[in-house]
């Protein structure tokens, strides 16, 4: 039987150097997702995971060998595709004959431009390749043309050829669950500062109950993916992924990774109330992601009872007319009632905030950093605007002849901002980042507030390692 190996590439050493001790480490969602419905339709799939187990490009490309396969696959975002040619490169240079399958969202919003940016990719997979692999596989092991593969770019007798459409799954029920008994859970961690709450940062598990969003930002790269609107899985499937990462895996801090969690009431009221029947909210801190349009107090209160301790939601921005320029179709009275409704129910808030989107000033990234203080979130996150392939903001560039940096650039904390105004230069826009973090996570009450509430000693111990990191950083001209 042919072999697929599908991998991780290690990226976070790059993307983020002193810092990655902070960042999560995921289990790779779509990689395990494509894996179960390959394994499902009859082949030999497995999970290399790169990051996850510390290796360098050359010791993946060793462990790859050793697995004999005759595909290879992986997934790319912007900031990870030139080390993605590299990697590539250098595998095919010892296994001329795999076929080299990539997804995720660069190349769903790029396919062509990946194949052409990289001679070593066979195969770019658009948007959900769990039913794609399948379609995929089934051709190369027969020896057939791809032509009849919907969803797929690749190359043809040196010619790139793109086939017809595929449409987002309408109905997820019918996919198998991610297969989580490829990957080795005890290699994940959630974010340092979900630490603080109760003092765990591993095993973590990731579960999402749907796909897709109700929003479309400006910035935002998530829908070249999954398309428009938001389909959900079935509450059985999210009852077995439950079941299975806290019975198997032992988690004690879980995601659900959906971009608005709270965009389905009922569904998140029966989840909550199967995580309070086993008992799982006895052992669990959870984190999710909302967006402010979508909460309701007594679902709010419920989340707290099933143990969900963290609500993060996109504020952006402190200005009305930058929220609206980035069609967020959100207020701030909404984000501050959202907040305050959540604070009413006991949950701890982690508030992203986003400078140097279209039409920002000194003034509106200030009314930003104003906001950010003023709601006084627990955990505070200031990015700033990258124009993501597949965005507006990417064809706003491209439409302006805003200069575009190398993929590598796009996104890592540390590499230098892009920046989308005349008004606002890459320096300009890396002190209003400073100042943001500085008058956030310095104020005296800021940080008593955290540590009457949560664990004194996580929270001292990761400021002073953060401090140490932020230096390094600055030392090396990255931040
Ligand atoms: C979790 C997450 C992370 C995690 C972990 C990533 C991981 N290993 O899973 C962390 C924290 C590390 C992370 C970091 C970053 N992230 Co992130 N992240 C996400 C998030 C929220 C979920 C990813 C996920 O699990 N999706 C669910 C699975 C099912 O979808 P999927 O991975 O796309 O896979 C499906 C298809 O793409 C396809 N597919 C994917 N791979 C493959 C491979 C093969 C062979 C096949 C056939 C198919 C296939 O099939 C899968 C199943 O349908 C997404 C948002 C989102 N909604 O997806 C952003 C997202 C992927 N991140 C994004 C960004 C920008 C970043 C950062 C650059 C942010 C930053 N400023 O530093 C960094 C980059 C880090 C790096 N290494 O350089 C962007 C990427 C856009 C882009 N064009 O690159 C997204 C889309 C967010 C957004 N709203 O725009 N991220
Ligand atoms: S609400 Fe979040 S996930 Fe949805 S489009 Fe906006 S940024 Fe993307």
């Amino acid at each position: 039987m042919k072999k697929l190996v599908l991998v991780v590439i290690p990226t976070m050493e790059n993307a983020y150097h002193s810092l990655q001790d902070f960042v999560a480490i995921n289990p790779p969602i779509g990689l395990a997702s494509v894996a179960a419905t390959a394994e499902k339709a009859g082949h030999e799939v497995s999970i290399i995971d790169g990051d996850a187990e510390q290796l360098t490009l050359d010791q993946t490309i060793e462990k790859i060998i050793e697995k004999k396969p005759d595909y290879v696959g992986s997934t790319i975002m912007t900031a990870t595709m030139d080390i993605t040619q590299i990697f590539y490169e250098k595998l095919k240079a010892k296994l001329p004959n795999i076929t080299v399958i990539v997804g995720g969202p660069h190349v769903s919003a790029l396919p062509e431009q990946t194949l052409r940016d990289s001679q070593n990719i066979d195969i770019s997979v658009i948007g959900e390749g769990d039913e794609t692999i399948v379609d995929i596989l089934g051709a190369l092991d027969r020896n057939a043309d791809l032509k009849n593969v919907a969803g797929i770019a690749y190359r043809n007798n040196g010619q790139i050829t793109i086939t017809g459409t595929r449409l987002p799954i309408k109905d997820l029920s019918v996919l198998p669950l991610p297969a989580f008994h490829l990957l080795n859970y005890t290699l994940y961690r959630s974010y340092g500062w979900n630490k603080w709450v109760n003092g765990y940062r591993k095993p973590l598990g990731i579960i999402f109950t749907g796909r897709g969003c109700i929003g479309k930002c400006n910035f935002c790269a998530a829908h070249n993916v999954f398309g428009k609107g938001i389909r959900f899985f079935s509450m059985q499937q999210i009852k077995d992924q439950l079941d299975y990462l806290v019975n198997k895996w032992g988690v004690r801090v879980l995601y659900f990774q959906d971009d608005t969690f709270t965009a389905n009431r009922k569904m998140v009221n029966d989840i909550c109330d199967y995580i309070i029947e086993k008992g799982y909210d006895k052992r669990l801190e959870i984190m999710v992601s909302s967006r402010a349009d979508t909460v309701h107090l007594p679902t709010l209160k419920k989340m707290r009872q099933a143990s969900v301790r963290w609500i993060c939601f996109g504020v952006e921005s402190g200005s009305q007319e930058i929220l609206d320029r980035m069609n967020k179709h959100i207020t701030i009275a909404q984000i501050k009632k959202a907040y305050a409704l959540s604070r009413e129910a006991g949950l701890f808030i982690a508030g992203n905030f986003m400078l140097g989107n279209l039409g920002e000033t000194r003034e509106t990234a200030m009314d930003t950093i104003r906001l950010a203080c003023e709601l006084d979130e627990e955990y505070a996150s200031f990015a700033i605007a990258i124009p993501l392939p597949g965005t507006e903001l990417y064809q706003y560039c491209l439409d302006n002849n805003i200069p575009l940096p190398a993929w590598n650039d796009f996104g890592s904390v540390n590499t230098p901002p892009i920046p989308l105004n005349e008004s606002l230069s890459a320096e300009e826009l890396m002190k209003l980042r400073d100042i943001a973090v500085n008058r956030f996570f310095k104020r005296p009450l800021y940080f008593l507030k955290l540590l009457t509430r949560m664990r004194a000693f996580s929270i001292i111990s990761d400021f002073v390692k953060m401090y140490f990191a932020i230096r390094a950083e600055k030392a090396a001209k990255r931040l």
